[in-house]
This record gives C-alpha cells, structure tokens and sequence, in this order.
C-alpha cells in the first residue's frame, strides 16, 4: 500500500553558493561511518515549515525515526493530514538493491528520496540524512545536495554491554541502542549474567532474581590495590520479561539485534549461591563482590543441563536473534580436577582431559539450542577440545582463536582485547577515572583490521564481523558506559561499515570533533580525552629545542599562551610549528580549539632547560633503550630537561641488563670544557648506579684519547649520581660507556641527561 504522510509546514528553497551552502560545505566530509560513494553537489535543500513524507512497503513504520531525526522545532510537531505524490521526503524499499541494509541517498531540488534495499536500509539512509541536518544547527535547516550509495562491509556490527557488574535502567538501555544505531551498529550483544549478579527474570527459577541479582556489597578502588575494602552496600537490580520485551521491540526499530549471554560453564558463582546443587562441591556460595576469574563454576551434571535448558527455553522464547551467546570463557578446572563425578564422566565419554570436558558441556547446550532453530556463539575458548562447525566464535583473547576458527569454517566475530575492548583506559592523563587497565585510544580502535592479510577470500567471508566489549566492573553508571562507548564506538563504527579504502585516519579525525558536538546534542557523555594537548620536546633541523603539541584527533586549532594559567586562550597564539625554546624556564599553557570556542581542558606544563653545547645533539645507541623509560626517544639525553628522583618523571632513559653505550657526533669540532652525566641510584627499584664509566673523545674520529669518569659513590637510598670528567679540549666525537653492574642480568641503569659544557 502507499502512504503519503503530510507533516508540518514545508517550504523548499533550493539556494546557490549561499550562506548556507558554505555551511554545508563546511561539515561535507563529516558521516560517520563513511558511506561508500558520495558525490555533493551545487545547491541545498531547505527545510522550512511544512515537510511531507511518502512511504511505500512497510517503510511508514520509519515515520518516527524521521521524526526524531527533525530538529525540535519541526519534528516535534508530527502530524499526518495530506497525501500527496510530490512529497519532500520519500522512503522506499526497491529489493533491486541486492545488498542488504544498503541505501541510497539522494537529495535536489526535488527533495529527499531514500530507497532501501529492506527496511534496514532505508533506516541507514535516514541516519545519514540526520548526520547531515545536525550539521547546520544555524535555526534554519538545510540539507546539501548529495547522492550517496552506501553499504556495510561486516554483517554483524557489535557492541557488548556488561550489566552483571554494573546494572543500567531499561530508560538507558534504550538510549544506549538508539546512540549506536546512529551510528549503524546494529547488534547489542547483552551480558546478563556473570558472578556478580544475574539480571534476567526466569519464571522457573525465581530465586536467581531473589538471590543471584543482588550482591551483599562492592570491592571498592581496584581489584589489584593491596587490602581489600568493600563499600558495604547492597547492590543489584534485573530486568523482568516486560521490560525484556519493551528493550527489544524498541532496539528493533532501530534495527538493533539484541544477543542474550548466558554464561556457561565458568562466570556462574551468582546462580550456585541462589541453587548450590548445581556446583560439584557442597555451597553455600554468595553472589561474588570481587572482580577475576573465579573458581565456582556450574558441574556438567544432569541437573545444570536441565537448568540451563530450561532457562534458555525462556530466553528464546523472549529474544528473536538467531544467536544465543552461551559464554564459554575463563572457566577454571579446579573443581571439575577434584570431583570424582567428573572424572568419572571423562571416563564414561570417553574424553581426554577437563578441556573436553567443557567441549562437551557446550557441544550439550549447542544441541539443545539448535533444537530450537538457533544458533550458538561462544567466547573463544569453545574452541579448546573441539566445536561443531556450526558454532560461532568471538574471539576476545587477540585474534589467534578468530583465525584459527574462521580456517576451520567456523564464523567468527572479532573483538579483540588489545583493539576493541572499551573497558581500557582511553587516555593516560592523570584525570581519568579508574579503569580496568589497558591502555585504547581512539587511533588503535580506529587502526585495528579485521581480516588478517592473509586469508583467502573463503576464509574472509567466515570475519561475520566486529564488536566492542564494554565490561564495566569499574563502570558504575550509565554516564560512565557513555564515556567509554564514546567517542571509541565512532572508530568502530568505521571499522564495521567502511570499506577499507574509505578508511582515513586524518579525515576521520576530523569528523570526530564535529560528532562530539552531535553527542553532545544527543546528551551523551563523551570522553574529552581526544582534546587532550602532549607537549613534545624535539629538536628541529638546525638542532635548536623546540616543543612540539599535538592531540589525539587532528584538532581545528590549537591555541597557545607562554606564561599564565588563567590566561584567556581564546586570544592566544594559534599553534602551527614547534615552539622554539630560546631560554632555560618555559612554560606554557594551550587548549584545543573548533574556530573559537576551547573543547577540552587547559593544559598548562613548565620547562626547566639547563642548555648545554650538546642540545638537540642526536645520540646512537650500541643497545637499545627499554621502551618503558625512554623519555624524548633519541634525543632523551640531549634534549636540555634532567631527571629528577622519580624515575617516572619522562626524563630518564633505562637500560635492563646492559651497558650503556652510545656515540655523539657533535658534527663539527668544538671546544669542550668538561661532561658531565647523571646516573639514579635506586635500589629499591632494581636501579643501580654504573661500576665503571669511561669517556673516550676524538677529533677525528679515529684517534681517541680515553678518560675513566670519577663519581662518588651514593650514600643514600635515592640518589642522583654525577659524573663530570673536565676536557678543555677540541672535540668532535664522544663515546660513552657505562657499566652496568649486572650487565648478563636484570638489573636496571638509569641515564639523563649528558651535559656538553
Ligand atoms: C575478561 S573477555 C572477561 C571478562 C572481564 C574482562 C575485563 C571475557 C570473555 N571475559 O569477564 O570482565 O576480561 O576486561
């Protein structure tokens, strides 16, 4: 049937090179994923006050996400009273676009035409068109001529929401959906269950909402700090089969799939503590309080199968995915080693170690599943002791377990840990909240590739897709889950959508700042962290010392002051090359800019520079540096700044169990009066002050004159030792070598700086 909607006022103005146009232009390349093909051309389309729609198929049931898409002043104003052909807005389905969710955008004088190859399709579309209008909030809304043909790369377009942890309302699960469909992610993998609470109401079993859903209290700081303290609270919380039903019919209008987790075997301490006799050694057990991998874990004895049979029963009842998540990761043998049960069941299957043992746990649950018309998906550890090839695998613990699956024709969904877990920090300044650890900016999301290089073409259609995991044992609200999702799920996105070759970081990161502004609008909490300003100490071509700053993202403009911290930056110096440092103490205080208005925090940092004839000199090492304490890479130990006695302080550059030993070419004679060098001593942290140091000049660089430096010996448990052997001589090259004490060991030496007077 076709449907014409008539909404509100309209007005079309189609303007050339205006105002506006430029506007437009403005935020031309800012469609977050990038479509595939765009083509902008001369002109935009105004929305006045009346807008129309016409549907055809099923498409009128996107009426409200065009809706919502409006700026509040037309949107909010719905109403459908004319039908008519010529309408501004039209939506269509034309199965001649054989890609799934594909679309096409176009957009001229004519209006906004956008045919869908399904329903998905036409959803992608209006997102792009919301992209598109949020960009030029200016009272009038215009939205460029375009054309767009657009497509995803991956089927499965992932992000994991942990909620055993830490509970969310139904109101922010639905938020939460709505934010990530904008971006054309399509799939929320749920974690509902875990040992620290289990969050779906179970008619059979209603003990796990009375028992397993709440916890007595919470670890409070992190689970690794040295003496442990809870927050002595009750904590916990579940979503009943409502609200269940409610999240999903919603998150299906958004085109979002919602995939249940159960976990099994492993991650099952909240269920032994509401039914014990699902362990193998007698409870009682409690809901856990602590974060890791722990050892209460379900006994694959007849009546966990039937529990967990008849649980899911009810979980496909409720969810339409043709995935059912049964977890599967870090469970521990330990119990199932101690059990005379489980041994015997090795036995009597025939199974060679506890490995197969959980083989066989799965498999059990696969069958059982499959019985109802779906279809597994595990962490990667389903796949040690073998898996039927009909199961899928996220593969978290780096990509090893995805590629080895998808080789064996199993499809796989990649989520690696070290690109695309959400939980790690995403900045390492000092202000970020408490996290897991780790350490993912949005460059490394945004670099991470899915499909090895490797594989064959059959082997890449088994990459089914990407996801995000937010595990949010340190997520305590849903401010927080933003502030993580966000802006990192926007590199995912690209990741899951783009095809390779619309991938770019530059262009990308400049659509970032732009979508900050949209989340912004959205209410969505996102992490700022990408304004954060580096100070670099480098040396330029002429070897004069200069600071460079620079941000996460490609930012507008950085703004800069030397001095004062309260300054006003808005009037400050723009940032367009290194800042040269022409005396000893500096200090300067900078923000990130969009033209005039500062997005992140001042950052404000003072330089004390003891200059030297050595400043900028570059150093070549006979060994290496650890990566870990290198300060200003190579030009570390000429680079003007000296070390104080925290050895973390970026300044000091550590050798583990080498000499040290480097060579300097002051590149022309000059007249040396003495060197001077500074070792830490610190013992306690493995730091050790040098045996020996030896000083071997040259002006020629074949005839060297050889000098042992004199330090005294430290006296104290931290201290900085001074070498300083006096020259007065002509020098061109210099070598140094240190001797480390323990030089076949593990013993650190700590060097900065070497001071050419
Ligand atoms: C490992 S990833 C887990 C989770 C933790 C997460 C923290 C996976 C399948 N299991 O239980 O929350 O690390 O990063």
């Amino acid at each position: 049937m076709r449907q014409i909607f008539f909404l509100i006022f309209i007005a079309i103005i189609s303007s050339s090179c205006s105002f506006q146009e430029k506007e437009a232009n403005k935020y031309k390349h800012s469609i977050i994923p990038e479509p595939k093909d765009i083509q902008y051309e001369k002109g935009n389309l105004m929305l006045g006050k009346e807008l129309e729609i016409y549907t055809n198929g099923n498409t009128n049931k996107h009426i409200n996400n065009l809706a919502i898409i409006l700026p509040e002043d037309i949107g909010n104003k719905l109403k459908t009273t004319k039908i008519k052909e010529d309408a501004v807005i039209k939506l269509s389905i034309n199965a001649a676009l054989k890609t799934e969710e594909s679309y096409q955008l176009k957009v001229d004088n004519g209006g906004v035409e956008i045919i869908g190859a399904d329903m998905a399709g036409v959803f992608y579309g209006i997102q792009t068109l919301k992209q598109l209008l949020f960009q030029n909030k200016k009272g009038q809304w215009s939205v460029p001529f375009v054309k767009i043909e657009d497509q995803p790369r991956f089927a499965w377009r992932g992000v994991m929401l942990d909620v055993s942890r830490h509970f969310y309302s139904v109101e922010f699960i639905k938020k939460y959906i709505d934010a990530l469909a904008f971006y054309k992610i399509n799939t929320l993998h749920w974690h509902l269950t875990d040992d620290q609470g289990w969050r779906i109401e179970i008619k059979k079993y209603p003990k796990l909402t009375q028992i397993s859903s709440w916890r007595k209290e919470t670890l409070v700081g992190h689970y690794s700090e040295p003496g442990e303290t809870y927050d002595g609270k009750k904590y916990g919380g579940y979503y009943s089969q409502e609200e269940i039903k409610d999240i999903i019919n919603h998150a299906a209008t958004k085109q979002v799939t919602i995939v249940p987790e159960i976990e099994m075997p492993g991650h099952s301490q909240a269920v032994l503590a509401a039914y014990p006799e699902l362990a193998c050694i007698s409870g009682p057990f409690e809901v856990s309080t602590i974060w890791g991998v722990h050892k209460e874990v379900f006994c694959p004895n007849e009546a966990t199968f039937e529990f967990l049979e008849n649980v899911l029963a009810e979980v496909i009842e409720l969810f339409p995915s043709k995935y059912i998540h049964v977890g599967g990761d870090e469970c521990p043998k330990d119990r199932w080693e101690a059990s005379q049960f489980c041994q015997d069941l090795i036995k009597k299957e025939g199974l060679k170690d506890e490995h197969e043992l959980q083989s066989y746990f799965i498999k059990r649950m696969e069958k059982f599943i499959n019985s109802k018309g779906k279809k597994i998906i595990g962490w990667d550890e389903i796949l040690e002791g073998g898996l039927s090839s009909t199961a899928a695998v996220m593969s978290w613990r780096g990509t090893e377990g995805g590629i080895a699956a998808a080789k064996q024709g199993n499809d796989v969904v990649m989520t690696p840990s070290q690109s695309l877990y959400f939980d790690y920090y995403q900045s390492k300044h000092e202000s970020e909240p408490l996290a897991i650890g780790g350490f993912l900016p949005l460059e490394n999301v945004y670099k991470y590739e899915p499909i090895p290089d490797t594989f064959t073409k059959e082997q890449s259609k088994h990459i089914i897709g990407v996801q995000a995991n937010v595990w949010t044992e340190y997520i305590k609200n849903s401010e927080q889950v933003e502030y993580m999702t966000f802006p990192r799920a926007l590199a995912l996105s690209e990741i899951a959508w783009s095809a390779p070759v619309q991938k770019n970081w530059d262009t990308f990161s400049k659509k970032v700042t732009t979508h900050m502004q949209i989340l912004e609008d959205m209410h969505i909490n996102t992490a700022k962290s990408v304004y954060d300003i580096s100070f670099q100490v480098i040396s330029d071509e002429n070897k004069n010392l200069a600071i460079q700053l620079s941000s996460p993202i490609k930012a507008k403009k950085i703004n800069y002051v030397l001095g004062g911290e309260k300054t006003n930056l808005s009037n400050g110096l723009v940032y367009n090359e290194p800042i040269q440092v022409n005396k000893p103490h500096l200090k300067i205080t900078t923000a990130f800019f969009n033209d005039d208005r500062q997005l992140g925090k001042t950052f404000t940092k003072e330089f004390n520079f003891k200059l030297h004839k050595g400043i900028g000199v570059p150093v070549n090492y006979i060994h290496s540096f650890s990566k870990t304490y290198q300060s200003n890479k190579d030009i570390g130990l000429t680079d003007g700044l000296l070390g104080t006695t925290d050895h973390l302080d970026g300044n000091w550059q550590g050798f583990e169990g080498t000499d040290f030993e480097v060579e300097i070419d002051l590149e022309m004679i000059k007249e040396v009066g003495s060197i001077q060098m500074n070792f830490l001593h610190k013992p306690n942290d493995w730091i050790f002050f040098p045996e020996t140091i030896k000083i071997e000049i040259s002006a020629d660089g074949e005839h060297y004159q050889s000098i042992e430096a004199n330090y005294n010996k430290p006296s104290k448990k931290i201290e900085i030792v001074n070498s300083k052997v006096v020259l007065n001589s002509k020098v061109r090259y210099i070598k140094i070598i240190a001797k480390n004490p323990d030089s076949e060991g593990n013993k650190w030496l700590f060097i900065d700086e070497i001071i050419i007077d």
